[in-house]
């Protein structure tokens, strides 16, 4: 007591009047985790020790720990699927599960760095530091949906043909009334996902696409490459154009051919500056009043690039000036709040990569847009 009076005599006297505290997110998230069961996680601690053994003796938590490891803990341990997800090998049961996790490990159509044949396995492999759980939002995943990880769609080295590849293993997923999230691979992969979707939904499809450059020019350097998804996306037809909106579009890196193609199509762009002018509610608006005009779905295309390259130096083209990473996180909940019929997450490059950093991001804006739709009930869109 004598030293602490004497280091710090003019200590401030409590009194002020605090502001009511129960109105912050952050009291009312504390409260809600009161009410999310724990049923399923339950579940899994015991068929972890029907398949992994009882623990050793001297392990003194019998409940969570088992002897070989089956489950989530520890997060540096076991198989790596997405989220820790359960790995289904016969892809003719994805209809079981509300959502399928697959990738798409396909770089050829990359006209700089390229790398993103192992955007799959980098996010996988650091989603082992998420749990399910998000404090904001309120939700455990585990809890509320089951999610899979039907691993990668077999993509070859041709251009067409990983591109019909990916096609098939999309309608595969939605047909099965599963929703697809697929994990990149460049940006190429845009048009047969789109395409995929596109054959399962009765009406048109919106797309509302996150991203730094425009890619919308017919074909680079002879193929369709990473620039070009969608021109060809916009020429199925059931994604019109129309419903094309293009978020965070701008810099140096945008070629002229794409440009031109998009002022033909009227596709709907807004820049950074263009967002950071309106804000992200305002934003949310138009997108979601474009995208959704006379369409019966809508898909997301995030390609990690539209961040600022200083937080994701682990991708094809980084160019400065993109958002920041949190502005996209509100883009993509405030998307997923009115629900999607699939999600992709395009040029993560691992081997650009600082400590995961890119690849963490990437996971995030997946775990945001689950979280939202099961929040709003949107699990199966507007299906
Ligand atoms: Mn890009």
């Amino acid at each position: 007591m004598v030293f602490y009076d004497r280091h710090a005599p003019n200590h401030r006297n409590h009194t002020r009047d605090l502001p009511d505290v129960s109105a912050f997110e952050g009291y009312k998230a504390q409260d809600t985790e009161a009410v999310i069961p724990t049923t399923q996680w339950e579940g899994e601690c015991k068929r972890a020790k029907e398949l992994g053994l009882e623990p050793a003796d001297s392990i003194e938590d019998k409940r969570e720990i088992s002897c070989f490891q089956r489950g989530e803990l520890p997060h540096w341990s076991g198989i790596n699927t997405f989220l820790k997800a359960p790995y289904v090998e016969d892809v003719r049961k994805v209809g079981d599960y509300d959502v399928a996790i697959v990738g798409a490990p396909f770089d050829i159509g990359t006209t700089y760095r390229s790398g993103t044949r192992f955007g799959p396995q980098g996010i996988r492999r650091i989603s082992s530091l998420y749990t399910p759980y998000s404090f904001e939002l309120g939700i455990d995943l585990r809890e509320r949906i089951k999610i899979c990880d039907l691993g990668d769609i077999y993509c070859p080295a041709n251009i067409t043909k990983s591109h019909d590849q990916i096609t098939k293993g999309v309608a595969h997923i939605l047909a099965a009334g599963t929703l697809p999230i697929i994990l990149g691979g460049d940006h190429s992969i845009g048009y047969p996902t789109a395409r995929g979707i596109a054959q399962c939904i009765e009406g048109n499809v919106g797309i509302i696409h996150l991203d730094r450059h425009v890619d919308t020019q017919e074909k680079d350097m002879d193929e369709i490459m990473h620039t070009c998804p969608w021109f060809h996306a916009t020429n199925i037809p059931n994604c019109p154009p129309a419903n094309l909106v293009q978020l965070g579009i701008g810099g140096w890196q945008c070629p002229r051919p794409g440009v031109k193609h998009g002022r033909s199509m009227r596709t709907t762009i807004l820049t950074i500056d263009d967002i950071e002018r309106i804000g992200i509610e305002k934003t949310l608006e138009i997108a979601l009043e474009v995208a959704w005009k006379g369409a019966s779905a809508v898909f997301l295309s995030v390609d990690i690039d539209c961040v600022d390259a200083g937080f994701v130096p682990g991708t094809g083209w980084p160019e400065p000036g993109g958002f920041l990473p949190r502005e996209m996180l509100a883009l993509v909940r405030g998307i997923a709040k009115e629900g999607i019929a699939g999600m992709e997450v395009v040029e993560v490059s691992p081997p650009y990569d600082i400590s995961d950093i890119t690849s963490l991001l990437a996971v995030r804006a997946i775990c945001d847009v689950l979280g939202t739709l099961v929040k709003h009930d949107r699990v199966g869109g507007r299906l």
